[in-house]
């Protein structure tokens, strides 16, 4: 089999650099090792900036998320039982994000997939990349018990921090960074309405606490717990004490509590692989790059990378201009960094650390204090959590 462009990995970066380049006119193939129920079925990112949201609008898939996504123009950070909004619209000239599920999204990128006759080959096992420094690469991998071998231009690597993208660029080439945080965050689903109509962040001296949502009857919330933490130990009645105590009367006061119907623990960091290119194997999303999720970023960055990555294809293939592909690895990264600035301070910021003393304690409720004084404090914060530009 040929293609022009070989996609390892159906999360939100392969899907929607697979849908840039159909549009295109780019003939592409898509190498998922699970099945599209899993990668549908996995529970993560809530939160769209609106440059996520543009390019669901270019590709012509915002019809649901139109209908049905919630467009936030403000959030809340709680600390002491003081609480306080971000007017991210007032802050940022009329910026704003979407809650609308990740589920949500590939839904939207499988579907349209279907019908646009994308090629997605769902369970391939055994997926390696040859010669991907050379002029002729090739991916092999096994399907429905048979080998496979599939002749391509280019091989775009979007699956995710554990697949073989990274893997293939040699060690002596890779730089990577990274800082893994002390503590994870244990997160749940239930069919309740939220707390309030916009997500709340609060720091707790009992650590870090999230309210968000994903409708207006599904609340999602987070509080931060330690390593060893097992999800045994978190029966929902101790989650809902928990999060009531961090999030803080005023907050709280509303809370419905009810029966979680999903919980989970995911640990926290923070990487960056350097470069995000190597000869014809480009890297997008979380095989490159991963953030705490505390500033609403893994899934955006994705989308970011891609864009960049299928603007870069099209002038290749259109125009025979190597200089966006050439030029990809830095034009990505100068914005990754970014927003892995963000999230790394953000999550400074809210979490209690293990080694944390009393002066510590004493700079985040400063620096919080500080930040509910200042519109420029506020402005910062705003314009990086609705997005940046893609530079
Ligand atoms: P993904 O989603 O991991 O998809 C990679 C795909 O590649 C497949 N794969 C392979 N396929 C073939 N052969 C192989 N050898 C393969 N190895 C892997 C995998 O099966 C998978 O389908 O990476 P991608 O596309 O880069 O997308 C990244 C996002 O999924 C991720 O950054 C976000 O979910 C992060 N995230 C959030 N992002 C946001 O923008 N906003 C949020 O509010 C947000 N909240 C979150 C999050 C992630 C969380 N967890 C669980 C990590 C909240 C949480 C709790
Ligand atoms: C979520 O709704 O899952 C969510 C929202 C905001 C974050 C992280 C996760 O910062």
């Amino acid at each position: 089999m040929r293609c022009q462009v070989a996609i390892i990995g159906a999360g939100p970066a392969g899907m929607f650099l697979a849908h840039l380049l159909a549009r295109a006119g780019i003939d592409a193939v898509v190498l998922e090792r699970r099945t599209r129920d899993y990668v549908e079925g996995r529970v993560r990112a809530g939160v769209l900036e609106q440059g996520t949201v543009a390019v669901l609008e270019a590709l012509g898939l915002d019809g649901r998320l139109k209908a049905e996504g919630l467009v936030h123009t403000g959030t809340n950070l709680a600390y002491d039982g003081e609480i306080f909004r971000i007017d991210m619209a007032a802050l940022t000239g009329g910026g704003a994000v979407t809650v609308y599920g990740q589920q949500e999204v590939m839904r939207d990128l499988f579907d349209a997939a279907e019908a646009r006759g994308l090629r997605i080959v769902f369970e391939a096992e055994d997926v390696a990349l040859r010669d991907v420094a050379g002029e002729r690469p090739c991916v092999e991998y096994r399907c429905g018990g048979a080998a496979h071998s599939l002749s391509c231009d280019f091989i775009a690597g979007c699956d995710g921090f554990h697949g073989v993208g990274r893997a293939a660029i040699p060690p002596d080439v890779l730089r990577v960074f990274e800082r893994v945080y002390p503590f994870g965050w244990l997160g749940i689903l239930a069919e309740l309405p939220p707390v309030n109509h916009e997500l709340i962040y609060a720091n707790h001296r009992n650590g870090f606490a999230l309210a968000s949502m994903r409708s207006p009857t599904r609340s999602r919330y987070y509080v931060q717990v330690g390593l060893d933490e097992r999800i045994e130990d978190w029966p929902d009645a101790r989650f809902w004490d928990e999060l009531a105590l961090r999030l803080g009367p005023e907050a709280a006061s509303g809370l419905v509590r009810g029966p979680s119907f999903e919980k989970s623990i995911a640990p926290l960091r923070s990487v960056v692989a350097e470069p995000m290119r190597h000869g014809r194997l480009f890297l997008a999303g979380d095989a490159a790059h991963i953030v705490p999720p505390t500033g609403a970023k893994g899934m955006n960055l994705a989308v970011s990378d891609v864009a960049m990555l299928g603007e870069a294809l099209v002038a290749h293939y259109r125009e025979g201009d190597a200089s966006g592909l050439d030029g990809y690895s830095a034009r990505a990264l100068a914005r990754v960094w970014k927003a892995e600035r963000f999230s790394w301070w953000f999550t400074g910021l809210t979490h209690r650390f293990p080694d944390m003393d009393p002066f510590a304690r004493r700079m985040q409720v400063a620096e919080l204090a500080y930040i509910r004084g200042s519109v420029a404090a506020q402005t910062v914060l705003a314009e990086n959590y609705v997005g940046l530009p893609m530079g």
